[in-house]
């Protein structure tokens, strides 16, 4: 008798700094995947909504103060809080498109001087994406994007950092795509070619092994 293996959920991450059309990219994902009679949810992080969120929330907003370490640990924690939900997803063949993820709360707080070992340290054994699509934007150009300003961060010298800073993370997972030109359906086009090739792979594979993220191997 055949053993009919479920297929797993992707794990579809979207990194980029402020303004470099993330939401709008997830959004293009969960529909082409929708259409495709796939599962799909969009994630969020950090999950403003969650306890943890909130008072990540405030912080964004100015509302509170906190050190760097405190808040690197928070964004942290509000991802560790949903790790297992997070597997059990997946692993009911549900796929997921994530707007930032541990990327992010590295290369952000990095950006402010922590130290980028100590960063991924607290994200480390999290469940690893399949792939980062990083959305690459000249923070110049971000500046010039609608509401650009409003939350901490926000600032061009800050934001040049960060970009620096994800630059030093980019592996093997990532794939890398031009958002500059600021055209939504040619970078869309882009990130379907690499979404094609992993509904393919996960065809081959079906029973494509969830990794966990920045675990030394020896
Ligand atoms: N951010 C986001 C961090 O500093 N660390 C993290 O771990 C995450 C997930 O929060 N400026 C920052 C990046 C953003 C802000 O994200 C909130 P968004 O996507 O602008 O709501
Ligand atoms: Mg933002």
């Amino acid at each position: 008798m055949e053993i009919k293996l479920k297929k797993r959920g992707l794990f579809i991450v979207i990194e980029g700094i402020d303004r470099s059309g993330k939401s709008t990219q997830c959004q293009k994902i969960y529909e082409y995947l929708i259409k495709k009679n796939e599962k799909i949810e969009q994630w969020k992080y950090p999950d403003r909504n969650g306890d943890i969120g909130k008072l990540i929330d405030n912080y964004l907003k100015n509302q509170s103060e906190k050190s760097d370490q405190a808040i690197h640990l928070l964004f942290s924690a509000d991802r560790w809080e949903k790790n297992k939900l997070l597997q059990n997803k997946l692993e009911s063949g549900i796929n997921i498109v994530c707007d930032r993820y541990a990327f992010s709360g590295v290369a952000y707080s990095s950006a402010k001087g922590l130290d980028l070992e100590w960063c991924k340290s607290t994200d480390s054994g999290l469940i690893s994406p399949d792939v980062v699509i990083y959305l690459d934007l000249d923070p110049k150009e971000a500046q010039n994007r609608s509401s650009y300003g409003e939350e901490r961060y926000e600032k061009l010298t800050f934001q040049s950092q960060v970009s620096k800073q994800f630059d030093k993370l980019k592996d093997d997972l990532w794939k890398v795509i031009d958002s500059n030109n600021n055209n939504v359906e040619s970078t869309f086009k882009e990130i379907q070619i690499k979404i094609d090739e992993l509904l393919k792979k996960r065809e081959e594979e079906k029973d494509l092994e969830i990794k966990k993220l920045w675990i030394k191997k020896d």
